[in-house]
């Protein structure tokens, strides 16, 4: 039952996200779509990624399934927007949740990291360059690993990872990259409150980069959702956190520069780089509650 729960808080929350994001920029770029093409990816697909992993220069699809046997999907681009059947890799840990993309070992072919919630760590996945993946490794992360982002925050040249940990004492753990595939130990940074998604960019213009955390806000109302800014100082290490409110639960954040017509919080926020925020209902949802409920 809390697989089923936990699935289905996902999907709607990432159906959610796409709707909002995909909807403020169309209306705000006066944009349209084709009819939408499904494609098979897993039995409980909770978050995909995008980059080329087999070097034929059409983009393909890494999709964490976070349902029973916990796979990293593969899906190879034909290039006219229609993918390939998926081709399922054992992630490496329990309960996948979220994919970021990366050369991590700088052999010029695209590696995955792989955030699990329920195996607390962070799984990569280096790629030979032909859409396959070697077996996966494991770092440990912190407890409930739910989202993972990539970015150089020391500035070494080797990518380093962000993972949103969820559950006590929660934070934002920071493993550095030794730029062959592996990982140093955590270090944890205070976010604020239980919070799920992580993102990166710079959001103060000062050339290093920074993170943003989405919090649901406090059980059982969650109408104290916020994104809090953690600055980055440069050399892996994060500022205490900046909460901005958002009002009811937020679930998820990416970054993009505004818009008209766009979520945003640009009264708040230096520059152009604002947030867009997808608030949505799915944690008043039973599983979702469910799922957040645990371990407290
Ligand atoms: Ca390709
Ligand atoms: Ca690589
Ligand atoms: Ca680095």
């Amino acid at each position: 039952m809390r697989l089923s729960n936990k699935g289905s808080a996902l999907v709607w929350l990432g159906l959610a996200v796409t709707h909002l994001l995909f909807t403020a920029a169309a209306q705000a770029q006066g944009v349209s779509f084709i009819n939408r093409l499904d494609f098979p990816a897993g039995s409980v697909p909770s978050c995909v990624a995008v980059g080329d992993f087999n070097g034929d220069g059409r983009l393909d699809l890494a999709v964490a399934d976070v349902g029973v046997g916990s796979y990293l999907s593969v899906l190879l681009g034909n290039g006219d927007g229609s993918f390939q059947a998926p081709r399922n890799f054992p992630a490496g840990g329990y309960e996948p949740s979220s994919v970021a993309v990366g050369d991590f070992n700088g052999d010029g072919r695209l590696d995955l990291a792989i955030a699990n919630i329920s195996s607390n760590d962070v799984s990569v996945m280096l790629g030979n360059g032909d859409g396959s993946f070697q077996a996966a490794r494991n770092f440990p992360a912190g407890n409930y690993a739910s989202s993972v982002a990539v970015g150089d925050f020391n500035g070494d040249g080797r990518p380093d990872l962000a993972v949103a940990i969820s559950l006590f004492p929660g934070g934002v753990a920071v493993l550095l990259g030794n730029g062959d595939g592996s990982f140093q130990a955590p270090r944890t940074f205070d976010a604020g409150n239980p919070h799920g998604f992580v993102a990166v960019a710079d959001f103060n213009g000062d050339g290093l980069l920074d993170l943003a955390v989405s919090s649901l806000g406090t059980y059982p109302e969650y109408r104290d959702g916020s994104v809090s800014i953690l600055l980055g100082t440069g050399d892996g290490s994060f500022q205490a956190p900046r909460p901005f409110p958002v009002g009811r639960a937020s679930g998820s954040v990416a970054v993009g520069d505004s818009g008209r017509g766009q979520r945003r919080l640009r009264s708040r926020l230096p520059r152009r780089l604002h947030f867009h925020l997808a608030r949505h209902r799915g944690w008043e949802l039973p599983g979702a509650a469910k799922l957040w409920r645990r371990g407290r």
